[in-house]
């Protein structure tokens, strides 16, 4: 396992694990702004992997059999024309989109801004260029925030806390979704004084949504199994 750190020349390091502890404590003894300097680009990096909305590029031409591409709610695929002249055209699921006819070095983009799955061919060669588009559910599951609660802590392996502003004793339902949107835990809570907590050791590792509900309003948040 490495680790990508800052080095004391401000490059980008990576660090494997024997040599880890090592220089950890070299450097936790040298200067303790500047363990702290890396734990923020460390939490900085993670979380920019997670919540950006990253554009995907692919090439568009006769070998684009099959494509597979599966990417997060406002994700943008980019596809770039090979030789010949090709289009792109939606052919079923949630999304519709239709590039016209163009020539190589073309380059078609779209934001895929629904959970779901779409197909795609190219008109004039749909037996070599075709695809599908899987895309997944973010925190954005029905961008539903009518209340504010935390969830920590993150990453968690067993028990992750929920605590909730405005509420005091009152009961909750939770759902859990993986990225897939698909449900993995379903439960009701009870909330004493604005808090509960879910037993999540039996979920996969990866990243969830708990999908909380109080009386007729949802708010979502997302969560990292360890
Ligand atoms: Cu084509």
């Amino acid at each position: 396992m490495c680790y990508l750190f800052l080095n004391s020349n401000y490059k980008f390091q990576y660090l494997c694990q024997i040599s880890k502890f090592i220089l950890v404590q070299n450097l936790f003894t040298f200067n303790k702004f500047l363990i702290m300097k890396y734990k923020l680009l460390i939490l900085t990096l993670f979380t920019n992997l997670i919540y950006s909305q990253t554009n995907h590029q692919f090439s568009w031409n006769m070998s684009s059999t099959n494509q597979q591409i599966t990417i997060e709610v406002n994700d943008t695929v980019t596809w770039t024309w090979g030789s010949g002249t090709h289009n792109l055209r939606s052919t079923g699921g949630v999304e519709m989109f239709d590039s016209g006819y163009y020539g190589q070095g073309y380059q078609f983009s779209h934001t895929f801004t629904v959970p779901g799955v779409t197909t795609y061919i190219c008109d004039p060669h749909p037996n070599s260029m075709y695809g599908t588009v899987t895309v997944t559910a973010t925190a954005s599951l029905g961008e539903q925030n009518a209340f504010n609660f935390n969830i920590f802590p993150i990453p968690s392996s067993d028990i992750i806390n929920i605590s909730l502003e405005n509420m005091g004793n009152d009961q909750i339902s939770i759902k859990v979704y993986d990225i897939l949107g698909r449900q993995n835990m379903s439960t009701i809570s009870n909330v004493i004084q604005g808090k509960t907590s879910l037993n999540i050791s039996q979920l996969s590792r990866g990243i969830y949504l708990a999908k909380v509900t109080s009386g007729t309003t949802t708010s979502v948040k997302r969560f990292i199994k360890e």
